[in-house]
Order: structure tokens, then sequence, then C-alpha cells
């Protein structure tokens, strides 16, 4: 009897330790997110904007498979303005990665094989070196794939980090990535994903035809637009984001920059709930919302009365003259007690829905019988595959980026050798080499062009900005290519 006692004093102590241990370890895995269980495999939803994927609502942590291919589109900015767009997913900003804390990420990241360039992925949700950067570098026609463990519940942006970084950011590679906490965040009735981004083109605003990327401009951080998601009109007319009266919307809003901080409003709404740069702290009433560049804000408001409401930078000339505007249409019904006035709507016009065209990737000639074309036209049809192909390193004067794009112009390598160099352009180049006395050690992806395009691209070379006019023949390019 005594014995029975004991043993059953025992199986209590014990249980009550085990317990005082459970409780314990939870309370740790709270402390410390690094420790969440793992529990089963899923494929990410991707968004483009503005939608987002579906809330990760009260799921367990799970490796998280993302995919996602980086794409070089030419698009439109505005009316009759086309601009080469780098983009995460083919969208700007980027597909829209929802995950929640403690889940394993498994990135895997494609550069198309008809790219240009290298690029590679640093997200501000990820704990370890360059933020992925350091594992995710990809050549085009190529991937690659790394892990991390979302440590911090919040929204974070995420960009390219390549050199020169402020140019691939400036094209339109960044995007959102939110990691919701255990249990995910609060229903709401709509959400949304906007991100700002400022860009930087040779015209002016408004000047027709494909604008090329800006360098000078974006150094002085003169931005010719300052949009949401993309373009001018993403968010207008017929592309509004909408909402009936009575709902709480959230908009997970983003800036991608590369440069300018946004003051972000909605005309007519407060917005009753903002995670403050995306983190917890949760600000209530609030009018304007800053959002630094490379930052983000969760922005939640109850919509009372119907209407068009206008989201913009209330660095206002960046609304009405470049761009950042955009529009939230509610329906249904009226509600005197709230507001009384006259409804005005479409006071600010919309710039009328642009339509975002995919590149013509076929544009490949046929090399049978050619005819070497004269001078002039190889000029003409050089310059052209110079301002698609080789602009974006080489710059638009063949002056280079220091430290990072070696010049074509005056380029003492360039002229000492024009089989070396139609070798390059066949090939692409890494290893160190030194232009007019300057090292440079980086990469130069293989360009997907025909010999004639070649031809025609080197010969506008040799022919421009004070190098010594070798005319490339279309039989030296075939020469070089089956010497290989
Ligand atoms: C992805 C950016 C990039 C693009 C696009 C690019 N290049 Fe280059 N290019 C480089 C880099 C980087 C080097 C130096 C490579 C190294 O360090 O080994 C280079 C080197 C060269 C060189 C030899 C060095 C010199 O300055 O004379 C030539 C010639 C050249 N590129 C021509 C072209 C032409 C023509 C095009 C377009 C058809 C082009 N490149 C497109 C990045 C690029
Ligand atoms: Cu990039």
């Amino acid at each position: 009897m005594n014995s029975l006692k004991s043993i059953c004093l025992l199986i209590l102590v014990s249980l009550l330790l085990t317990n005082c241990k459970n409780k314990e370890s939870k309370e740790l895995a709270i402390l410390d997110t690094a420790d969440i269980y793992i529990k089963g495999t899923m494929e990410a939803e991707l968004t483009a904007p503005p939608f987002v994927p579906a809330p990760v609502g009260d799921r367990t942590a799970k490796k998280l498979l993302v995919n996602m291919e980086i794409i070089e589109k030419e698009g439109t900015m505005t009316d009759g303005v086309q601009y080469v767009y780098w983009t995460f997913g083919g969208s700007v900003p980027g597909s829209f990665i929802r995950t929640r804390v403690g889940d394993l990420v498994e990135f895997t990241l494609s550069n198309h094989p008809d790219n240009k360039l290298p690029h590679n992925i640093d997200m501000h949700a990820v704990t370890g070196p360059g933020g992925g950067a350091e594992s995710s570098f990809v050549a085009p026609g190529h991937s690659k794939t790394f892990s991390f463990k979302a440590l911090n519940p919040g929204l974070y942006v995420y960009h390219c980090a390549t050199a020169p970084v402020g140019m691939h950011i400036a094209n339109g590679m960044y995007g959102l990535i939110l990691v919701e906490p255990a249990g995910g965040l609060p229903k709401v009735d709509k959400e949304y994903y906007i991100m700002q981004g400022d860009f930087y083109t040779k015209g002016a605003n408004g000047e027709k035809g494909l604008q090329p990327f800006d360098m000078t401009k974006a150094i002085k951080e003169d931005a010719d637009y300052v949009v949401f998601n993309g373009k001018v009109g993403a968010l207008t007319g017929d592309n509004a984001i909408t909402a009936n009266v009575g709902e709480t919307v959230r908009l997970f809003v983003g800036n991608g920059g590369p440069n300018l901080t946004s003051s972000f409003h909605v005309i007519g709404e407060i917005f009753d709930k903002v995670n403050v740069e995306g983190g917890d702290l949760i600000n209530t009433n609030v009018q304007t919302t800053s959002i630094p560049s490379g930052g983000a804000a969760i922005v939640e408001f109850k919509v009372e009365v119907p209407g068009t409401f206008i989201l913009v930078d209330h660095a206002i000339f960046r609304a009405f003259n470049k761009g950042a505007l955009g529009m939230l249409k509610v329906t249904g019904e009226e509600n005197k007690k709230l507001y009384s006035g006259v409804k005005q709507e479409g006071i600010y016009h919309p710039e009328g829905g642009t339509i975002q065209t995919m590149p013509d990737t076929n544009k490949k000639e046929v090399v049978a019988n050619v005819v070497e074309k004269t001078l002039a036209q190889k000029l003409v049809d050089g310059k052209n595959v110079y301002m698609k192909t080789c602009f974006a390193c080489h710059q638009s004067e063949g002056q280079g980026i220091p430290n990072a794009f070696p010049p074509l112009a005056k380029s003492d390598y360039l002229n000492a050798d024009v089989k070396r160099a139609i070798g390059i352009v066949l090939n692409g180049k890494t290893g160190e080499i030194t232009v007019n006395g300057n090292k440079y050690n980086s990469v130069m992806t293989k360009q997907t062009l025909t010999d004639v395009q070649v031809a025609d691209v080197m010969t506008y070379v040799y022919n421009s900005w004070g190098n010594n006019k070798t005319n490339v023949t279309v039989k030296s390019v075939n020469e070089v290519k089956n010497s290989n």
C-alpha cells in the first residue's frame, strides 16, 4: 500500500515537472524564434501588385519554397514613354512574398536566359551576410538557391544589390516580403500591395520614346518620375484599388527609392492604425506616414463613406507632376451623418490606364547569305543594339562607370585588338583586365546577339568616342566565333 502511494506521488511529481518544462520551452520558443519547429513543406504563392497572397492564418511554421525569376523587359512608364525595367517576377515592384515567423524559406532566384545582366537579391527580412545577396548572385540563364529562417515578424523590402546597386534599384528591382507573426495578422476585408519608386530618364518627364536610365540625374536625385507600382497610372482609373463602405482596408506600402522618402497620405482618410516602419510599433490616427527609401509601413483604415480617395506622396509635386498618385474607389451607401458635402469624383484626372507590353524577345535575324551593310547603315543599327544591350553598363557615351564597368570610349584595350574585343561581346568576360590604366575585375555576361548585330554594334563602338574607326564585318565575327 505504502509503495503504491509513493509510486503515485512519483508520477504526480514527474508530471508536474514535465508540465513546467513544457511551459518553459514554449516561452523560450517565443523569445527565440530560431527555435520554432517547422512542419511540412509548401510552395509560396507569389503575386504581382496591387495584390497580395492569402494570409498565413494559424498555419504552423513550414519550409516555404519561393521561386522567383528575374526578367528584364520593356514596359510603359506613361503614355508614349517606354522604359526597360529590370524586374523580380515580371512586375515592378516585384512579386509579393508572404511568410510567417519561424518559416524556413528556401529561395530560388533564376535569371532569365534572355536577360543581359547578372543580378542578386538582398532581403531585409534575412539575417545573414548581404541579406542573401552574397549567396544569390546569378548570371543570365542560371539559378541560385539559398535558405534562411524568418526570425523577425514585419514588412520588409527586398532589392537587387548588384553593382552599380543604385542603377539596379532605379530600374525597378525591389519588392516586399511580409513575415507574419505566429497566428497571423488580424483579419481585415481588403489587402493591397503598393510600392513607390523614383525613376531617372535621359529625356525630361513626358518626353516620348524609349527612355534610357540617366545615371547623372540619379546621382543628383533629380527624378523625372515618382510613381506607385512602377508607372504613372498603375493605380488610377480602371486600375484603381477598390473597397466597399464599412470594410477595413490594409495597405502594405513600401518604398524602393532608390533616393526619395515617401510622405504617404490618402486624401480624405485617416489611418486608424500604422505599423510604423513595418515593425511592431502601432501608431493610431495618422494623417501622413513617412516611408523611407528601403523601408515600409502597414497602413489600416476603415472606409466609412463612398467616393474616390486619392493616394499620394504628399511631397505634392511628385503626386501631380511626376506620377505618385493612385486611387481607392469606395462604393456603397452614403452616410450623410459622417459626410454630407458634395461628393467630388474625378477631380484629379487620371493619366489613363496604360498597358505593359511584353518585350519582343524573338527579334533574331536570319544570318544566311548576309550582304555586308553600308557603314552608314551599320552605324544606325549598331547604335540601336548599343542602346538596348550595352548602354546599361558602358553608358551613353561609352564612358563606363568607375570601378564597375570599363570605358569603351578611347579604350586602349578595345583599340589594341579587334578580335579579342569581338570575342568578349560573343562570349562575355571575367577576370582582371586593365583599361586606360585602371584595373577592372568584374563580369560581363554573354550577350544574346546575332553575328550581324555584333558586327553592327562593334562597328558603332569603333566609330564613336575617339576610337580607331574599325569597320567590323560579319565575316570577321564569324571567324572569331569559329576559332573558339
Ligand atoms: C552586364 C554589364 C555589361 C554589358 C551589358 C556589356 N558589358 Fe562589356 N563589359 C562589362 C564588364 C564588367 C567588362 C569588364 C570585364 C572584366 O572585368 O573582365 C566589360 C568589358 C568589355 C570590353 C573590353 C574592355 C574595354 O573597355 O574595352 C568590351 C570591348 C566590351 N565590354 C564591349 C561591350 C559591348 C559592345 C556590349 C554590348 C553588346 C557590352 N560590352 C555589354 C560589362 C558589360
Ligand atoms: Cu539587378
